[in-house]
């Protein structure tokens, strides 16, 4: 059988099915960018390729997938940081105009081509630990203009780099300062002048919101996600991060791909995410970086049967993280995710909340051949490891 490339001699973790599909004496296949086989050399067919790379026995993963990130916006927080850290609270560093609204005046004041180069550096920190998928939500622009030069800056990524950027309209993040407290009058501005422009502009593939007592309820979310639907876009919401609204209920209802965060999710909002086959992600860096005590309930997402999935959810104010692998090891250190769950935490279940399981995150024929080749011994290794990079290949369709 002719094909381009072919992979030899190494250790697959193809991620099919429910586990990590562990297989020795591994062969990978790729023809046109695509997964032709992945599996035992053993039982391949026999192949012709213009090019066959020799693993040397190292493992090969699908390349990973960040789910969750935030990672286009102006300016940074390092600042407010340190006020922090020398005791000032967050409402003295938000009256002083910190917090949101300053990255939000940051992107409003950064032109389009600077919210790229500021990115880039960020997004290439995740690509040297073999991202190959990354999804990236507006969300610091606050008003059509802003939102949309952050969706097309965003997708100007995805042609710059060898990865396949997803886009999220988060018009509903927060209200901005011009609103006057107004939500429901910003929210409609969301649904009748924003989210419809930028659906037809073709820039957002999903739909975010925040549902938080600091942001909107679930009835104003409701009321974006209907104009979702209506554009025909999926929906995904960042919900019980600090309190229980009923965020996981109200994402279930509308069938989204993800409910993220679920620090305070109740048994109800888990069930719902069952039902409705959400997947929980969850987002340890911005658990970390706030210094959150109370937990995601991973036992009971657990035994509902809801997939996990982890992401970086790269912003400047919660979760300053360009690491897929670190993510991983708080996953595993703080909430107590096995091996197991961790690596297909940033594979199959997060191109499954990007609604990408047809054509990234396993290891298998007809899928694009997005490869992440590591010089470690066991998979374990990339969950244990903090700070350390053992990526050795990143292969993005083929290549
Ligand atoms: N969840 C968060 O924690 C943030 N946004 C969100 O949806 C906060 C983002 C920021 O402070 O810049
Ligand atoms: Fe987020």
């Amino acid at each position: 059988m002719q094909c381009d490339r072919l992979w030899k001699n190494a250790r697959l973790a193809t991620l099919e099915g429910e586990g990590l599909g562990l297989v020795e004496g591994g062969l990978i296949a790729a023809r046109e960018g695509r997964i032709v086989y992945a599996g035992s050399a053993a039982g391949a067919p026999s192949f012709e390729a213009a090019e066959a790379v020799d693993c040397e026995g190292r493992w090969i993963t699908p390349g990973l997938v960040d789910c969750h990130t935030h990672i286009v916006y102006g300016g940074n927080r390092a600042h407010e940081f340190e006020l922090r850290l020398a005791g000032a609270s967050y409402e003295e560093i938000a009256r002083a105009g910190g917090g949101i609204v300053s990255t939000m005046r940051a992107t409003r004041q950064a032109s389009e081509e600077d919210l790229v180069r500021s990115a880039l550096p960020r997004v290439d920190a995740l690509l040297r630990e073999g991202v190959t998928t990354l999804e990236i939500k507006s969300g610091y622009g606050l008003d059509l203009a802003a939102e949309e030069k952050s969706l097309r800056a965003a997708r100007r990524i995805g042609e710059l780099r060898p990865v396949a950027v997803t886009t999220t309209f988060l018009g509903a993040h927060a209200l901005p300062p011009e609103a006057n407290g107004d939500k429901d009058a910003y929210i409609a501005k969301v649904c009748d002048e924003m989210l419809p422009a930028v659906a037809r502009a073709g820039l957002a593939d999903a739909v975010d919101g925040f549902c938080e007592g600091i942001a909107f309820t679930p009835e104003q979310i409701g009321r974006v996600f209907e104009v979702a639907k209506a554009h025909g876009l999926r929906v995904k919401l960042h919900a019980e991060q600090l309190s229980n609204l009923g965020g996981a209920k109200l994402a279930a209802r509308y069938g989204a791909l993800s409910a993220d965060h679920l620090e305070h999710v109740d048994e109800a909002g888990v069930e719902a995410l069952a039902q409705a086959g959400t997947v929980a992600v969850l987002l340890p860096g911005a658990f970390y970086f706030v210094r959150e005590s109370h937990k995601p309930p991973v036992e009971l997402l657990r035994r509902h049967g809801v997939k996990l999935a982890i992401a970086s959810d790269s912003n400047p104010g919660t979760s300053p993280l360009t690491s897929l692998l670190l993510a991983m090891n708080m996953a595993a250190t703080l909430f107590r995710l096995t091996v197991d769950e961790c690596l297909a935490g940033v594979t199959r279940e997060a191109a499954r909340a990007l609604g990408r399981l047809d054509t990234v995150g396993t290891l298998e024929p007809g899928k694009w051949c997005d490869l992440a080749i590591w010089d470690i011994e066991r998979p374990a290794e990339l969950v244990y490891r903090m700070g350390f990079n053992p990526l050795h290949v990143r292969v993005w369709r083929g290549r």
